[in-house]
């Protein structure tokens, strides 16, 4: 996969390049992350990428010109799914995520300022949200889905039973886990993890995975039960 990310700050991208895991995958030839700047694509001599807001008002709304040249550089080469950052986006969720990991290019736009020019809509393909709160950039969720879409990538993670085991992608939240030690100041891994007896292990992180869904995420624990009805366990 190549993901172009479109941004105003190019050396924020070394935040995901940078780490192990998409280092390697980069060596591997499995996925490519490249910083576009979109000042790059300013004409004018100061290289500007916002302006005033037409009919007044505060702050500052990002330049069409700039983002679209961006775009069409990114799309110069290969086709792409442009996808821009914005709270105004569809929620980002694991099914999101799982359909993304199965693109062959990812345009992903970052803005900055109160906002971007309406028009620039028209060059975008989907608009996503990573959530319910605001943000001064467009990179940190664009990252967040950069992480969450290439660890569903084949090779990227070393073993696959880890990507479909966790959290939402079974449907439910994850039971709780325990390592060593036996006792950690006061507080004992429960017994029958200690016990060998692997049905009643997984009897009980099943227990364990419902009642913590219940009780912290309710909507998902119903969406559950209904999927389990329909005879469908894998999240789908
Ligand atoms: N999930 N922000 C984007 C600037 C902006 C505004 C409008 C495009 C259109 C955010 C979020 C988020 C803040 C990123 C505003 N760009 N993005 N930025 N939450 O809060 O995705």
């Amino acid at each position: 996969m190549f993901i172009d990310v479109l941004t105003i700050f190019p050396d924020m991208v070394e935040l995901v390049t940078g780490w192990s895991i998409l280092k390697r995958a980069a060596e591997k030839g499995i996925v490519t992350v490249r910083a576009v700047n979109i000042r790059d694509f300013a004409v004018d001599k100061h290289r500007t990428t916002d302006d005033t807001p037409y009919g007044g008002g505060p702050g500052m709304v990002m330049k069409p010109e700039p983002v679209v040249a961006a775009i069409d550089f990114a799309r110069q080469e290969r086709p792409g799914r442009v996808i821009l950052l914005s709270p105004q986006g569809e929620r980002f969720t694991q099914a999101k995520a799982r359909a993304l990991s199965a693109e062959d290019h990812l345009i992903l736009v970052c803005g900055r300022y109160e906002g971007i020019d309406e028009r620039i809509r028209a060059f975008v393909d989907e608009e996503i949200s990573i959530g319910d709160y605001v943000l001064t950039g467009g990179e940190l969720p664009a990252f967040v889905v950069i992480d969450a879409v290439t660890r569903l990538i084949p090779g990227v993670l070393g073993n696959k039973a880890s990507t479909d085991e966790e959290s939402f992608a079974g449907g439910l939240l994850e039971y709780p886990q325990y390592t060593r030690p036996p006792v950690f100041r006061n507080l004992p891994v429960p017994e029958v993890l200690l016990s060998g007896h692997h049905e009643r292990i997984r009897r009980w992180r099943e227990e364990m995975a419902l009642q913590r869904t219940k009780k912290r995420h309710p909507e998902l624990y119903e969406q559950y039960l209904r999927r389990r009805e329909r005879g469908n366990n894998d999240g789908s």
